[in-house]
């Protein structure tokens, strides 16, 4: 491929493919749903903050934000062409199915699942997607997750943090998980609002959204998993998180240490003996995506510490749709060899992407 043959103004002889890896879109129906909720005052606070500025406010970067969820055809492709974009893994946006009652949860996910599964159809090159489920009502949500992968190709599960106050290493979640194992498929860990009962003190700071709440939010999701053991009862259960693991690598020596003391020393209940360090179930079982996070110095301190096979691009479009951050990380400090693995390899292998059609996808468009 030469720099002719491209349109593209920041694709050009790149030499890797750009996967993008946390993606959001949203059916229209939901977003309905959603406006009903908020003229009703459902949902609760984070919904109402997080939410009703999207669905409401006349600022630019929502307006592009809801304008743009609801797409996956020419326009969401064309703004993908224009930074470079080759392939998004597409997944139900925060909260998705997760601020709604449990029959609400279940039409949503399987009106989202059909839609996504047609723009992977159609467009195998440029789209993949990950399957939603209403998670309140567990053995629909294991048959929801078995039609998504078995029947419609979708490529793991998303979960938009809690379920309505709910975490996945509660029990009842269990047989989700067990599915997600045996169809050795990904979860991903996607942000949401803080709970209702976290969010009090961030959201008098403003500070509940994206810019740090979502992070305490999803980050000690992430750590409930960890230190509950469900690691330890489901092995192989592969885990992808966001924002460079909401900050987690970051504390890796911290936690494994505290970790250690509080076992040692019995001090809470809750937290037992596991088979590995904390840090050592994100050398196995976690996938840490870029969304969110392009600065170099963060992306390379956490390929060093969990490894570079497990750090992957994310574009966080389109909440996070910026030329400049695709271009930060074309230019990170890594071999060429190290890029294709950021950029594509990782993405690949964990979510068991086609890898012929999104080449050919991209040949046919230079
Ligand atoms: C925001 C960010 C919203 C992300 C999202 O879904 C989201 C935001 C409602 O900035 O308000 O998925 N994100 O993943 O960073
Ligand atoms: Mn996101």
């Amino acid at each position: 491929m030469s720099a002719q043959a491209t349109n593209n103004p920041t694709s050009e002889n790149a030499g890797y493919l750009r996967i993008a890896t946390e993606e959001a879109w949203a059916p229209i129906e939901m977003l309905d749903l959603y406006r009903r909720m908020l003229a009703k005052n459902e949902g609760g606070p984070g919904f109402e903050r997080l939410i009703g500025h999207y669905m409401t406010s006349d600022a630019e970067r929502p307006r592009f934000v809801r304008d743009r969820l609801t797409d996956l055809g020419e326009s969401r492709l064309a703004d993908m062409d224009a930074v470079g974009v080759d392939h998004a893994v597409l997944g139900l946006t925060s909260p998705g199915t997760q601020a709604l009652a449990p029959d609400a949860a279940r039409e949503i996910a399987t009106l989202s699942n059909d839609h996504l599964a047609e723009a992977c159809r159609r467009y195998p090159a440029r789209f993949s997607g990950l399957a939603a489920v209403g998670f309140e009502d567990v053995p629909g949500a294991v048959k929801e997750l078995e039609r998504g992968i078995t029947d419609l190709g979708l490529k793991g599960l998303i979960c938009n943090s809690h379920i309505r106050g709910h975490y996945l290493d509660e029990q009842q979640f269990y047989p989700i998980l067990e599915a997600l194992e045996a169809l050795e498929v990904p979860l991903y860990l996607h942000p949401n609002t803080p709970n209702d009962i976290m969010i009090g003190p961030l959201a008098e700071a403003g500070l509940d959204g994206g810019i740090y709440g979502f992070a305490v939010e999803t980050g000690m999701h992430l750590l409930r998993i960890i230190t509950s053991g469900v690691l330890d009862r489901f092995p192989r259960l592969k885990i992808v998180v966001g924002h460079l693991g909401e900050g987690l690598p970051f504390w890796f020596y911290r936690l494994d240490y505290m970790h250690g003391g509080q076992v040692a020393s019995k001090r809470y209940e809750a937290i037992k003996p596991l088979q590995l360090k904390v840090s050592e179930y994100f050398r196995r079982n976690i996938w840490l995506t870029s969304s969110g996070m392009p600065w170099a110095p963060t992306i390379m301190y956490t390929r060093e510490v969990v490894g570079p096979d497990r750090v992957m691009y994310a574009m966080d479009y389109p909440y996070q749709y910026l030329a400049e951050e695709v271009r930060m990380q074309d230019n990170l400090p890594m071999s060429s060899q190290e890029k294709v693995q950021f950029f594509q390899d990782n993405a690949i292998r964990v979510f068991d992407l086609d890898e012929t059609a999104i080449s050919s996808g991209r040949v046919s468009r230079v």
